[in-house]
């Protein structure tokens, strides 16, 4: 199962993946999950935002346990970050099915569309249109960097962009939502598990910074009479590493672009993304406003002008606790298996559902920590410690 997606989307240079949403790797990727579907006599959908969902059971009789992540990913990213949560749903099925367990709820697999918004910039399209925390409208709106809007690119996809909106009987039917997630980070290494439980997830966000100079002969032009906006955006990137190591947060530059970017022409416009994260809500505020202030007194320095505008925001996820002491104690049975409770960084579905519908994650071990790079991995045998441990937790929360 797993060899016959690792081939979709993957760069025979990097072999990281580039499987941006509404794309043929998106489509490919997509094919790939109604085949696991019917393959195994599941009843398959695909809902008005174009998340796909394979059910064992009929979900109208509510109370349904879900697990599932997401297929798509950032430029050149790993292979494990999603395809490792949606690939062990249907492993761990399989292994309900070897065990002979009866459920007594139905059980649901979903693939959320478009969780890492590498393509148009928005984090999570599928699950937050499916939560209300995006209205048709934003969606609308949303523009790739070929300016292709959303709903074009989505009907270009043959899905019918006039369909999406907010999905609360969807969300109504399930009991409980668990997320396999490859650990993006080094917590399991250290700690020597193979599996852990998720706390919270950190609050984050994505701000866009343009500075905006005066485009001019790179050659002929002195510099004291430049308006150079890459240099108060270089300022700034420095700015934020200051403020993250001040606050104990994370900010990362890791988008820029340039007009008109040519080697010989000082720009007129410099667009710079800053992506950061803290573990509460107070540093990571105190780590944009240090950045804003830098950036506009670098701006102001070199006559530039400077907008920001917060892109996206999401709030701490505390997860369910009930739900998250139930998968410790399913799990906690399992004597040789230790499983520490975390919290992380990064962003996933089961945070935007998170407050909607009871929700918990499962981290699988990454012994170089390292993600949204080809450089992510995973050992085969942590890979089945983690869909051996969502088995016990499927069973455990949906057997009668
Ligand atoms: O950005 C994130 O944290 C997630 O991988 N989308
Ligand atoms: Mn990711
Ligand atoms: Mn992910
Ligand atoms: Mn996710």
């Amino acid at each position: 199962m797993w060899r016959q997606l690792l081939p979709v989307g993957r760069s025979a240079v990097s072999g990281g993946y580039r499987r941006f949403a509404w794309t043929g790797a998106d489509s490919d990727c997509r094919a790939w999950f109604e085949e696991q579907a019917r393959g195994r006599r599941l009843a398959y959908e695909v809902d008005r935002n174009g998340n796909q969902w394979a059910w064992l059971g009929d979900p109208a009789r509510g109370d349904a346990v879900v697990t599932g992540s997401h297929l798509d990913s950032v430029p050149d990213g790993g292979a494990f970050d999603g395809p490792l949560g949606v690939v062990s749903a249907f492993a761990a099925l399989d292994e309900l099915r070897r065990r002979g367990v009866r459920l007594a709820k139905p059980l649901g697999i979903v693939n959320f569309g478009d969780e890492e918004g590498a393509r148009f910039g928005l984090a999570c399209v599928g699950s937050r249109l499916t939560a209300g925390a995006l209205t048709v409208g934003q969606a609308h709106r949303l523009t790739d960097g070929d300016g292709i809007t959303l709903p074009r690119a989505m009907e270009a996809a043959g899905h019918d962009p006039d369909a999406i909106g907010a999905d609360p009987e969807r969300l109504g039917r399930i009991g409980a939502f668990v997320e396999l997630h490859v650990e993006q980070g080094r917590a399991l290494d250290l700690s020597g598990d193979r599996v852990g439980i998720a706390s919270a997830i950190w609050p984050h966000g994505r701000w866009r910074f343009d500075f905006r100079g005066e485009a001019n002969h790179a050659g002929t032009t002195r510099l004291a009479d430049r308006r150079d906006p890459m240099l108060p955006y270089a300022e700034t990137v420095l700015a934020a590493r200051r403020e993250a190591e001040l606050a104990g947060a994370v900010a990362t530059f890791g988008k820029i672009a340039v007009e008109p970017n040519g080697v010989n022409a000082i720009p007129s416009l410099v667009r710079g993304w800053l992506d950061s994260r803290a573990a509460d809500q107070e540093r990571l505020d105190a780590v944009v406003a240090g950045v804003e202030k830098a950036a506009r007194a670098h701006a102001a320095a070199h006559g530039v002008g400077l907008d920001v505008a917060r892109e996206s925001f999401t709030p701490v996820v505390e997860f369910d606790h009930a739900l998250r002491d139930e998968l410790a104690r399913i799990l906690g049975s399992d004597t040789d298996l230790r499983v520490p409770v975390l919290g992380t960084g990064a962003g996933h579905d089961a945070g935007i559902l998170s407050g909607r519908v009871p929700t918990a994650m499962l981290f699988v071990r990454n012994p170089t920590g390292v993600s949204h790079s080809p450089a992510e991995s995973a050992t085969e045998d942590d890979c089945v410690a983690g869909v051996l441990a969502l088995a016990d937790v499927l069973e455990g929360l949906a057997r009668t």
